[in-house]
């Protein structure tokens, strides 16, 4: 029976809309660049065809050998990749959905497809200055704050933050370490061309080695947190150098300086090296090591996403066991509406307001716009059933309560939990 202080159906869905439509978004794993970043920024309909989702799509989907697609020009691929996916092919996939997203969303015409609306889209995105064009992008897509990866041992990035950019607010900045976590013996030359004198024997002087790059970079990038990809093999504690380098000189200095450590987990890098960036696959992981990290590390924040879907059920419930734990996203082959669904259905489920149900992963500016929208719809969809049920058990549910969740999962949570002291 419906009470009298119970929204309508109606009301209810009109509220979650409207929350999730001027609710700013604070994005907090993407792979985006400020334009004054030069090179590393990537931005227009090319980079959005030639996206790495799109490039496994349409090597699979046209048969061309690798070689044959490798040699193409930048420009010549995204014909390719438009011809293949879009022309010869409904673009049915996620990823083809999301180009069309972003064209229409600025204002192209999608309806009548050819090799000519390729290269009219393409004026449009000639004319724009990418300061402008930044400014426009964020605000389509509602997004407040982009957080960057950003490894220091990648050479053009390096050179990038020793020039000592100007800072954009809307940029923040995470020490990516993959290969400081992952790379031992190799990394340790790699370190040490640099100056750090971390010898491969990971002894304590090359351990305060570690920790002097460490803190060193969190300083100049003022990074809001720390982070790495971790394969589904990733055990913690083991006597890998990776336990190590984690045990004394990761967690640490993010301990010193209250920063989480987030950990991403479950992917098989390279299990198709002749598909490059798009080669990467997953697998389950046994999170009995996150459980472990966690509990014995409870001076230290962590965040965590997990790549494969039988996993997240799991790391839900690894939300629930560790209050210094905080969940996130749905990560690359997740970031599809059947399981972002599935997924946030869950997680509000076990974890009720307090997670943070997505991320863009977002490499071309441009993309923001679509995996927003397309989330957006699907986180709406779960809180419109959730506070239905809510409201079903008698409770009242108002229009602050709606907007106090979707503010928490749109950027609140994360930024709560950034600021977050462990007692
Ligand atoms: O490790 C990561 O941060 C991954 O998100 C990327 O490396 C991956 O290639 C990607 O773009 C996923 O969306
Ligand atoms: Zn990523």
């Amino acid at each position: 029976m419906s009470q009298a202080n119970t929204p309508a159906p109606a009301q209810l869905s009109h509220w979650v809309d409207d929350a999730l439509t001027s609710t700013t978004v604070y994005d907090l794993h993407t792979h985006l660049y400020p334009p004054n970043f030069g090179p590393l920024m990537s931005w227009g309909v090319d980079e959005l065809l030639t996206y790495h989702y799109l490039i496994g799509e349409s090597v699979r989907a046209s048969g061309i050998a690798y070689d044959a697609f490798w040699k193409m020009e930048p420009g010549t691929r995204a014909e390719f990749i438009w011809k293949t996916l879009f022309l010869e092919r409904a673009p049915l996939s996620e990823a083809c959905r999301g180009v069309l997203t972003v064209l229409r969303r600025l204002g192209l015409d999608v309806s009548s497809p050819s090799m000519k609306s390729l290269d009219e889209y393409r004026g449009l995105f000639r004319e724009q200055k990418p300061e402008a064009y930044t400014d426009r992008v964020l605000k389509l897509a509602n997004v407040r704050t982009v957080v960057m990866t950003n490894d220091p041992l990648d050479p053009v990035e390096r050179a990038v933050w020793l020039g000592g950019p100007e800072r954009d607010p809307r940029f923040q900045a995470v020490l990516r370490i993959d290969p400081l976590l992952l790379g031992w013996p190799g990394v340790g030359g790699t370190l040490k061309a640099l100056g750090y004198a971390a010898s491969a024997d990971l002894g304590s002087a090359a351990m305060a080695e570690v920790r002097r790059y460490l803190a060193e970079w969190v300083e100049r990038m003022k990074a809001i947190y720390v982070a790495v990809s971790l394969p589904p093999w990733w055990s913690y504690p083991d006597d890998s150098p990776a336990t190590r380098v984690m045990n004394e000189a990761i967690l640490p200095v993010c301990r010193d300086r209250n920063l989480p450590f987030a950990v991403m987990i479950g992917v098989t890098r390279q299990a198709n090296p002749q598909l490059r960036l798009a080669g990467d696959a997953l697998g389950r992981a046994d999170l009995s090591s996150l459980h472990r990290l966690c509990a014995s590390n409870p001076k230290n924040k962590f965040m965590a996403t997990v790549l494969s879907r039988e996993n997240q059920h799991e790391l839900a419930v690894a939300g629930r066991l560790h209050p210094n734990l905080f969940v996130f996203g749905c990560w690359w082959y997740v970031n599809n509406p059947s399981l972002i669904e599935e997924i946030t259905r869950m997680r509000v489920e076990l974890l009720g307001t307090e997670f943070a149900p997505q991320h863009s992963d977002a490499r071309v500016l441009d993309q923001v716009i679509y995996k927003w929208d397309h989330s957006r719809q699907v986180i709406g969809k779960v809180l419109k059933d959730k506070f239905a049920d809510l409201a079903e058990t008698g409770w009242t549910v108002t229009q602050e309560q709606v907007e106090r969740t979707v503010e928490g999962y749109l950027s609140g949570n994360f930024g709560r939990f950034l600021a977050r002291q462990l007692s």
